[in-house]
């Protein structure tokens, strides 16, 4: 989908990066009872090539199996943890700080949900989730897993600036994370009174969202915006960097991810789970998915352990 007012603006490549669009991402219910602060794949902002879907999740939401084609979810926890179970036997715990960064290509059906205590109250969690399409030449790639703990996340620190580079780099250093589609993704951490000036690729469509205090992003002297929590900031294409500053009285840091990809360029349809690009293909997923084929093969007997404590299916 077009959006006018990114397509504007000079092509500058020694200015700042304005805010053109902010979003407060409220509270949804999403499939299974979970609940979940859509941003991008909402009704007011369908697709941002080549990102589909930023979802911020918080237990006890949870979900059970599911499907997934076409795409990549990036899965950050920032609180507690999650369990994840897949239909071709892989299976681990994404915990607090670490990153799963499932390519589901072809096609997968897995469980994301949060761990319970041994009584089996189930434990506080927080975390993020990003959909990232895939070019059609990647879409029908057998699926695959990138996982990183949190001690194994570079992360640099100077002037009051805190980095951890998920995808990427940052002043020489570098995420291990392969990524099909060309991706940035970092998490900042700005004590009071510092601020950043990031390069971002030109033509790359790029992102905020506030994870929590308050900061201000885009031109100190021409245009700025000031954003809290759960505030997604879509950033216009004029400019090659983005300047943001903690401007903060209250004294608290501000942290926030910074995301850019570059475009994919090419038709999207999607029905839930599935992301393709072009109606047929669609059609054909569903179909593969309800007969069992062409990478959904191992669905047909699965049930994850979650579903089967749960009794749900
Ligand atoms: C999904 C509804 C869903 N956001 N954030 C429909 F909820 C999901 C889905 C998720 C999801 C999972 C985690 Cl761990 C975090 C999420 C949506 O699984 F895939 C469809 N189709
Ligand atoms: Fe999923």
């Amino acid at each position: 989908m077009p959006i006018p007012e990114l397509s504007s603006g000079n092509h500058n490549n020694n200015s700042k990066r304005l805010v053109v669009k902010k979003l407060f991402a409220r509270q949804q219910q999403e499939g299974f009872g979970a609940v979940v602060r859509r941003s991008i794949g909402s009704f007011e902002f369908r697709y941002f090539d080549p990102f589909l879907v930023l979802d911020e999740f918080s237990a006890p939401s949870g979900f059970p199996d599911h499907p997934h084609r076409g795409f990549e979810t990036v899965t950050y926890m920032l609180e507690g943890e999650i369990l994840h179970e897949d239909c071709e036997g892989h299976k681990g715990v994404i915990r607090e700080g670490g990153l799963q960064w499932m390519t589901a290509g072809k096609g997968i059906v897995h469980s994301e949900m949060p761990s319970s205590n041994p009584n089996g109250i189930i434990t506080h969690n927080k975390g993020l989730q990003l959909w990232i399409n895939l070019s059609s030449k990647h879409k029908l790639v057998e699926p695959s897993y990138q996982e990183i703990e949190s001690k194994d996340i570079a992360e640099t620190e100077k002037d009051g600036v805190r980095v951890r580079v998920i995808a990427g780099e940052w002043n020489g250093v570098k995420s291990k994370i392969c990524t099909r589609t060309p991706t940035m993704y970092l998490d900042f951490t700005l004590s009071p009174g510092s601020r950043i000036s990031q390069p971002i690729p030109l033509h790359w469509n790029a992102f905020v969202y506030v994870l929590q205090g308050q900061g201000h992003f885009g031109d100190a002297k021409l245009q700025h915006s000031a954003a809290a929590s759960h505030h997604l900031l879509v950033l216009g294409l004029g400019g090659d960097r983005l300047e943001a500053w903690n401007g903060s009285e209250s004294g608290l840091p501000l942290r926030f991810i910074l995301v850019a990809g570059e475009p994919i360029g090419e038709p999207m349809v999607q029905f839930g789970p599935f992301v393709m690009n072009t109606q047929e293909e669609i059609d054909r997923t569903i179909d593969d998915f309800e007969n069992f084929t062409n990478g959904f093969e191992n669905a047909r007997h699965w049930k994850s352990q979650a579903a089967s404590a749960l009794g749900l299916f």
